[in-house]
């Protein structure tokens, strides 16, 4: 893949956002319950528990999602980690600061190495109450070319073959543009096979969640004959280098997620030929800003990218709509329904599926407005740092 190519113009508006004077911040820790067990190869979740942030400003609130789960197995963070991350450090640090732009908060946060998604959290909170004053959408700030983005529906491990083909089903009835199973081994080939058998030449593509090594590629060449739009993220999140060794042995396009954790690490996969595909996740990279210079970089390289999730909230689903609509997100990415995952959200107009689509926000800020009763209702630990 070229990556030497000239930059394509940087999507991001150039439009400076006066900066925000920040009184105070919440933090929530949030269970939601889910409308049905999801199941990865790391494991099985009932309710989501996340982190919801409200920036409190001397010109209204914000608000942000810390996508962490509650245990380290899709990535180092959880919950508690970015709960007392986001309390010890973080939220001092910009607080301390006092009046901050969005721009400036991955600055201010650099010094802390690591806790990407409690900063994604906290900037996208910046970012909402900023936008808010100035009347402007994320989805227009971040550089979005589309009002409605085409939806797919990540659906976890089932009980068995035939449960998956059942759960598929639904979700190609209620119009769902693209699937993706999730796949570990033992749980592979058959399970792809099924849907594959079931419903023909649907857009399909299998994550597996770093739950393969190097010595599994005859099984997973074995996938090639799916035709699948791409396997996602079949080793572990540091072996690059093994990637590009599985990527030259499969024809299947190898897509990165958990591995992409900045625009840096994506500038060094596509280097390395590790991937041909990325999964664009805001939590993952460290927030919605390097959301888009990773965008930036992959489509300079002409290297297709798709908006990942995280059972995200109304908040970030709302804000992952908006970095969906960037040019550069030219495969369907798992920007479902609310209703996929709750019965309620925590926000007053949650997404839902329109011919295959979910409609881009546009009011002001992240768009949606958050249900706070609802939100006290669901809450079960929450703290104010004021400054
Ligand atoms: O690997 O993409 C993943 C959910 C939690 C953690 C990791 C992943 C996922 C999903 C769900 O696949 C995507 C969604 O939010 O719809
Ligand atoms: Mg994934």
């Amino acid at each position: 893949m070229p990556i030497d190519r000239p930059a394509a113009p940087v999507t991001i508006d150039a439009v400076e956002l006066e900066a925000i004077e920040l009184e105070a911040i919440e933090l929530r820790v949030v269970h939601l319950p889910l409308v049905a067990p999801f199941t990865t190869s790391f494991g099985t979740e009932t309710v989501r528990e996340v982190i919801v942030v409200r920036v409190r400003t001397s010109a209204g609130d914000g608000w942000g999602e810390i996508v962490t789960q509650q245990a380290p197995l899709y990535s180092s963070e959880y919950t508690q980690s970015a709960w007392d991350v986001s309390r010890r450090f973080l939220a001092p640090a910009l607080l301390e600061r006092g009046t901050v732009t969005p721009e400036e908060v991955a600055g201010i946060l650099s010094p802390f190495v690591g806790h990407r998604m409690a900063k994604a959290g906290l900037e996208l909170a910046v970012l909402d109450a900023a936008l808010r004053v100035a009347d402007r959408s994320l989805a227009t700030h971040l550089g979005a070319v589309r009002d409605r983005i085409p939806s797919g529906v990540s659906v976890g491990i089932q009980r068995d073959p035939a449960a998956l083909v059942d759960t598929v089903a639904g979700y190609l009835d209620e119009g769902y543009a693209r699937i993706k199973i999730k796949i570990k081994p033992g749980r592979d080939l058959r399970d792809t096979a099924a849907v594959r058998d079931a419903f023909g030449s649907i857009p399909l593509q299998v994550d597996a969640n770093s739950a393969y090594t190097l010595a599994d590629v005859d099984t997973l060449a074995e996938l090639d004959r799916f035709d699948l739009l791409l396997i996602e993220q079949p080793l572990q999140e540091d072996d690059i280098v093994d990637h590009a060794t599985l990527a030259a042995r499969l024809r299947t396009p190898v897509c990165l997620d958990e591995s992409i954790v900045s625009a840096k690490a994506a500038a060094d996969a596509l280097a390395l030929r590790a991937a041909s595909v990325i999964n664009v996740k805001a939590g993952r990279v460290g927030g919605y800003l390097e959301a888009v210079r990773v965008h930036d970089l992959c489509r300079s390289a002409g290297v297709p990218v798709w908006c990942g999730g995280m059972l995200e909230t109304g908040i970030g689903r709302a804000a992952n709509a908006a970095l969906a609509a960037l040019p550069g997100f030219t495969l369907t990415g798992d920007v479902s329904a609310s209703d996929r995952f709750y019965r309620r959200d925590i926000v007053t107009a949650p997404i839902v599926l329109e011919d295959g689509h979910v409609r881009v926000p546009s009011g002001p800020g992240i768009g949606v407005e958050v249900d706070t009763a609802f939100l006290d209702e669901v809450t079960v630990d929450r703290v104010e740092i004021r400054r």
